[in-house]
C-alpha cells in the first residue's frame, strides 16, 4: 500500500531509483487482440521508452477479423481505476481513446481538471475501422463538451473530425477549418489524420496539425486498400511519449508521425484478418 502523502511524478520519490523513465496514463478501450487501444498505446508507450500504465473504460470483443461487441465499464468502475492509480503516480503526460459511455467521459473529464493532469491528448475514437459504434449515447456531446476543453491536443480522423465539427471535411481548407472551429470549441491543438489528396498514382494521405498558430501538413504516398488496425491509437499514443518526455506539442507530433509512418509501412499480422500498426518498427519503406 502507499503511503507517501504526494503521488510521484516520474520516479522521483522516495525509495525510488534515479533513473525512472516519464510516465505516461493511457484511458482507453481493450482490444485483445491488441493491435488498437489500450494494448497497442502501452506498446507504444514502452517502444518510446516510456513507462506506460491503462485504465479501462470500455471492453471490446474482437480479433485481427473484425469487432463483434463491446462492454462499456461503469463510470464508477472508470474512476475507481483512475483513483487508485493517481493516489500515488502522477503521470507526465495522458491520452484518451475509446472511452464507451457518456458517463465514463464526464468522471474523466471531471478526474482530469481536479488533479490538473496534463497534458492531455484526446483521441476522439467513435467507431471501429469497421464502423461499429465505441460510444454510447451522448458520447460524442460529453467528449466535445466535457473532454476537449481539457485538450492540449486532439487527433481526430477525417470520420471523427466531421462528427466532432459537425461538417464534412473533404480537402485541405476544410480541415483547416475544423481545426480552427476545434480550437475555439477549446482544444489546445489539432491534428487531423488521414485526408486522401490528388488522385490516381499521385494519392497522398495527408495530415493537417494546428497548433494554436500556424498549420503544418504532412504527407506520405497514399496506399489504396490498405488498412493497417490502430493506426490512429499508435500515433496518440506516440505523440503523448514525446509530450511526457516534455517535448512541444509540434516537436511530439513530428516525431509521432515519424514513429507511425514505419508501424505502418512495416506492420505485425498477428493473425490471419488486418495487419496491426507496429510500433517497434524500425524500417520505412518496407
Ligand atoms: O482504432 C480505434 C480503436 C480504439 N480503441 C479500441 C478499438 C479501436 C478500433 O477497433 O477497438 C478499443
Amino acid at each position: 500500500m502507499n503511503t507517501s502523502p504526494e503521488p510521484n511524478r516520474g520516479g522521483r520519490g522516495p525509495g525510488m531509483p534515479e533513473e525512472v523513465p516519464s510516465l505516461a496514463l493511457s484511458v482507453a478501450g481493450l482490444d485483445p487482440c491488441g493491435g488498437a487501444g489500450m494494448i497497442a498505446d502501452l506498446r507504444t508507450f514502452d517502444a518510446c521508452g516510456v513507462y506506460g500504465m491503462g485504465v479501462a473504460a470500455t471492453v471490446t470483443y474482437q480479433s485481427t477479423m473484425g469487432l463483434e461487441g463491446r462492454f462499456d465499464l461503469s463510470p464508477e468502475v472508470v474512476r475507481r481505476q483512475l483513483e487508485a492509480v493517481l493516489s500515488d503516480v502522477m503521470p507526465d503526460a495522458v491520452k484518451t481513446g475509446a472511452l464507451g459511455s457518456a458517463g465514463a467521459v464526464g468522471e474523466i473529464a471531471a478526474i482530469i481538471r481536479h488533479k490538473r493532469l496534463s497534458p492531455l491528448v484526446v483521441d476522439p475514437v467513435v467507431e471501429s475501422g469497421g464502423g461499429e459504434p465505441l460510444m454510447g449515447e451522448g458520447g460524442l456531446e460529453a467528449l466535445t463538451g466535457r473532454l476537449l476543453p481539457l485538450a492540449a491536443l486532439v487527433t481526430p480522423n477525417t470520420h471523427e473530425v466531421s462528427l466532432l465539427c459537425g461538417f464534412e471535411v473533404f480537402d485541405i481548407e476544410d480541415m483547416k477549418a475544423a481545426a480552427l472551429r476545434l480550437v475555439e470549441m477549446g482544444a489546445g491543438a489539432v491534428l487531423i489524420t488521414g485526408m486522401k489528396a490528388g488522385d490516381g498514382r499521385g494519392a497522398e494521405a495527408a495530415d493537417l496539425l494546428f497548433d494554436g498558430s500556424g498549420f503544418e501538413v504532412f504527407t506520405r504516398p497514399w496506399m489504396e486498400g490498405v488498412d493497417v488496425h490502430g493506426t490512429g491509437c499508435v500515433l496518440s499514443a506516440a505523440i503523448t511519449a514525446s509530450l511526457a518526455k516534455g517535448k512541444d506539442v509540434k516537436s511530439a507530433v513530428t516525431a509521432g508521425w515519424e514513429l507511425v509512418a514505419r508501424a505502418t509501412v512495416d506492420p505485425v499480422r498477428p493473425g490471419t484478418g488486418a495487419a496491426c500498426a507496429n510500433p517497434f518498427a524500425v524500417r520505412e519503406g518496407g
